[in-house]
């Protein structure tokens, strides 16, 4: 059945107004850098449930909303953890990792040590969920992919905007955040981002970034 259908509008602005609000996002986005080297300075439990709120916000195929959120703050389980992903990583850079991937990753410098995963005071590991059974009967979910990538995408905007660092981090294969964190075999590890405050020390590599020009593509006729 359809759902009963409700108004919907939005601030009435005009085109400088939303102009300058996009140029005033622009800045503050830039300057969004993954981090690594995180202090263990507290944050709040409630903070991080309401930046997982705005990512649950996300729009996703059919609503069906096909991820989970794991918020890690326990430090026994975030060395777990540590330990398991520096396992992985160890195998990933000294023999699993193709040389031209290795190449790739030498501007950022990364290697197989984690620390991050011991000091920043949230781990938030996201899981996407391609299927799940209700009243013993399987359900699809759809675009499980494209929606955890847009609800993730909304959590690190989210925190960035509160003014906390994250790093998208994937210490493939994460089927051992499924076994440490005891989610259900329908859950594909997808992303582990810690969060936090970046170090005093912290510091990021200096590296290009693609000019816009060369990802964004005007057809023809496209109108000013
Ligand atoms: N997951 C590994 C390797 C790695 C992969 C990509 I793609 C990066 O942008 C950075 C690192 C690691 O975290 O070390």
């Amino acid at each position: 059945m359809p759902a009963k259908m409700i108004p919907y509008s939005l601030a009435e602005r005009s085109d400088a107004e939303l102009q300058s609000r996009a140029d005033a996002l622009l800045a503050e986005m830039a300057s969004r850098r993954s981090c690594r080297v995180f202090s263990d300075r507290p944050i709040p439990r409630r903070l991080i449930e309401t930046l997982i709120a705005i990512g649950h916000s996300a729009p996703s195929g059919a609503n069906r909303k096909p991820w989970r959120f794991v918020a890690v703050g326990d430090p026994a389980l975030k060395h777990e953890v540590r330990l398991a992903a520096e396992a992985e990583e160890r195998a990933n850079y000294q023999h699993r990792f193709p040389v031209d991937w290795l190449e790739a990753l030498e501007p950022i410098g990364t290697n197989a040590q984690k620390p991050f995963l011991d000091v920043a005071p949230w781990l938030v590991v996201m899981f996407r969920i391609d299927w799940e059974e209700t009243g013993g009967q399987r359900v699809q979910n759809y675009y499980p992919m494209e929606s955890t990538g847009i609800a993730a995408g909304m959590f690190l905007m989210a925190c960035h905007q509160v003014g906390l660092a994250t790093l998208t981090h994937t210490p493939n294969p994460m089927k051992f955040l499924r076994e440490l964190l005891g989610r259900p075999a329908n859950e594909k590890p997808f992303l582990l981002i810690p969060v936090g405050w970046p170090a005093a020390d912290s510091v990021v590599p200096d590296l290009p970034k693609k000019p816009l020009s060369e990802a964004l593509q005007w057809n023809a006729n496209a109108p000013m």
